[in-house]
C-alpha cells in the first residue's frame, strides 16, 4: 500500500523533514531504485525514488516506523468516561471520573466563576505568556490559601511556589525535582492511591513503594500497618500522603492519628509530599481541609505540597494548580524556586494564564471569596446528601444484614464499595453504572433520584457476583 507520496521540486529536505535532514540526505545520494531509510532492525521502511528532471517523487510503500508502538490501554478512569459516552443505555450513570455534576447530572461551573470571568472581560487582560512560575497573585493567593494567610512559614518567606498545570502537573514537577536533587531517594505510596500516582513517578523515573492504607477488614484505615511501612522504609524517603479525602478509599487519618503520622516521619527524617486535590470539598471548609499540612509546617518540618484548583473550584479543564516547597530557609526557597522553574521550562515553558486569574481574583476579593465558600459547601452538601441516601436504600432493600455504614464514614467526592473487579464489572455490564474497576464510585456523579437505582446494583453485584 502506497503509504506517504512526496513532491520534492528544488525543496530543500530540511524543511520536509527537519530532524532528519542530515541522514535523509546521505541515505538518498547516489540512489535511485530503492533505499532504506529509518531503517528500524526489525521493520525497514524502503522508499522508491524516480528522478523526473528537477522533480524527484518519492513513494514510501511497506510498513510505518511506528509499527513497533503497541495499543496502549485505557485510562483507568478516564478511559472509563470515554466508554459511558459510547453507552446508549437510558439507565447509564457515570460514577467513574472524580466530577462533580448538579442533580440533573449535568457539569456544573459555579457562579463565582462566572463572576470572576465577567470581570476579566471588562478588564480585557491581553494574553502575554506569564513568567515561568506563573501569575503572581495566583502564587501568592494559592500559597496562602494552603498555608492560612497569617501562617509564619509565609512571613519568613520559606515556602517556594510556583503555579502548575493542576495536580497532575504539579506532581509531575515536583516528582523530577525529586529524581533530579534526591537520586535513589524512594517515594511511599499509600496503598491503594489514585490511580495516576503510579504514573507519574514511573514516567519521572523516581523509585516508590507502597505502604499499607486501607484494611478491608475493618473497611478502615490500617494504621498500624501504615505506620510500621513508613518506619521500615529507608531514612530520608519521600511519603506521599492525601491532604484530606484520601482518593479512593474516602478515609482520613484522625487529627491524632496525623500527628503520630507527623512523628514517625520525622523521626525517620523522611520528607512529607502531600497531594491536595481536594481542599474544601472533605468538610465544606478550606481551612479544616488543610489541617493536615498545617500540622507538619507547625513542627518546622520541611515538606512539598501539590495542589489541585480541579475539584474545588471546578475549574477541571483550565489546568490550575500549585507545587509548593516549604523550606527551612528563605535562602533555601529561592533556591528551590529557581530549580522548579527550570524543570518547568523544558516542559511547558509558563503555565496558563485563565484558571490562575480566576483563582487569585476568587481568592482576592472578600465579596467571591465568602460566596465561593458557600458554594463549596453547597456542593459538598449535596455529595453528603446523596452519601446519606445510597446508605439509606442499600440498608433498607439489603434483607442479607450486611452493615453498610462504612459508606457514610468514608468522606469526599468518592465511595469505595468493596466491590471487586468482577462485581464492578456486572455493574457496568449489567445495570450501566460506570466507575473504576477497584470498586470506586464518585458520589458526585450520583443524584438523588438514581440513589435507589444505584443501591439495587450495588447489591445484586455484591450477592450474585464473586
Ligand atoms: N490528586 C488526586 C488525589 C486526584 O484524585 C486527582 C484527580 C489529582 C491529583 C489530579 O487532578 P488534576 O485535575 O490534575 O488537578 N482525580 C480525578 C481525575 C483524574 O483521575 O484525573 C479522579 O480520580 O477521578
Amino acid at each position: 500500500m502506497v503509504q506517504i507520496v512526496c513532491f520534492m521540486a528544488s525543496i530543500p529536505l530540511s524543511s520536509i523533514c527537519p530532524s532528519a535532514a542530515l541522514s535523509f540526505q546521505e541515505k538518498c545520494k547516489d540512489k535511485t531504485k530503492s533505499s532504506v531509510l529509518f531503517g528500524k532492525e526489525k521493520q525497514p521502511l524502503y522508499m522508491k525514488t524516480k528522478s523526473r528532471g528537477r522533480i524527484t517523487m518519492a513513494v514510501a510503500v511497506n510498513t510505518s516506523r511506528f509499527d513497533n508502538i503497541t495499543m496502549a490501554p485505557p485510562d483507568p478512569i478516564l478511559g472509563v468516561s470515554e466508554a459511558f459516552k459510547a453507552d446508549t443505555s437510558d439507565m447509564k450513570l457515570n460514577l467513574g471520573v472524580g466530577a462533580y455534576r448538579t442533580e440533573e447530572l449535568q457539569p456544573y461551573v459555579l457562579k463565582v466563576v462566572k463572576k470572576a470571568e465577567n470581570l476579566m472581560l471588562e478588564r480585557g487582560e491581553n494574553k502575554e505568556y506569564l513568567p515561568i512560575e506563573g501569575l503572581a497573585a495566583f502564587n501568592k493567593a494559592t500559597a496562602e490559601l494552603l498555608f492560612g494567610a497569617d501562617n509564619p512559614v509565609l512571613h519568613q518567606q520559606r515556602v517556594a511556589t510556583i503555579q502548575g498545570l493542576s495536580g497532575t502537573g504539579s506532581l509531575r514537577v515536583a516528582a523530577a525535582l525529586i529524581e533530579r536533587y534526591f537520586p535513589g531517594a524512594k517515594v511511599l505510596i499509600s496503598s491503594p492511591t489514585w490511580g495516576n500516582h503510579k504514573n507519574i513517578f514511573n514516567d519521572a523515573r523516581v523509585p516508590w513503594s507502597e505502604y499499607r492504607y486501607y484494611d478491608p477488614k475493618t473497611v478502615g484505615l490500617d494504621f498500624d500497618g501504615m505506620i510500621a511501612d513508613i518506619k521500615a522504609a529507608p531514612d530520608g524517603s519521600f511519603v506521599l500522603l492525601h491532604g484530606c479525602a484520601h482518593n479512593p478509599t474516602g478515609i482520613d487519618p484522625t487529627p491524632e492519628q496525623w500527628e503520630k503520622i507527623a512523628d514517625v516521619i520525622q523521626e525517620k527524617n523522611h520528607i512529607p509530599f502531600f497531594d491536595v486535590a481536594y481542599q474544601g470539598f472533605a468538610s465544606g471548609s478550606l481551612d479544616e481541609d488543610a489541617s493536615s499540612v498545617r500540622l507538619f509546617a507547625a513542627r518546622g518540618m520541611e515538606l512539598l505540597v501539590a495542589q489541585s484548583y480541579s475539584k474545588n473550584l471546578g475549574l477541571y479543564a483550565e489546568r490550575v494548580g500549585a507545587i509548593n516547597v516549604l523550606c527551612s530557609s528563605a535562602d533555601a526557597a529561592v533556591r528551590v524556586k529557581s530549580q522548579l522553574k527550570r524543570i518547568a521550562r523544558p516542559m511547558y515553558s509558563n503555565p496558563p494564564v485563565h484558571g490562575a486569574r480566576i483563582v487569585a481574583n476568587v481568592v482576592g476579593n472578600p465579596d467571591f471569596f465568602n460566596e465561593w465558600k458557600e458554594e463549596m459547601e453547597m456542593m459538598a452538601g449535596r455529595i453528603k446528601s446523596v452519601r446519606q441516601k445510597l446508605y439509606n436504600n442499600l440498608s433498607a432493600k439489603d434483607k442479607s444484614g450486611k452493615d453498610w455504614s462504612f459508606i457514610l464514614k468514608q468522606i469526599g467526592m468518592f465511595s469505595f464499595t468493596g466491590l471487586n473487579k468482577a462485581q464492578s464489572d456486572n455493574m457496568t455490564d449489567k445495570w450501566h453504572v460506570y466507575m473504576t474497576k477497584d470498586g470506586r464510585i464518585s458520589l458526585a456523579g450520583l443524584s438523588a433520584a438514581k440513589c435507589e437505582y444505584l443501591a439495587d446494583a450495588i447489591i445484586d453485584s455484591y450477592h450474585n457476583v464473586s
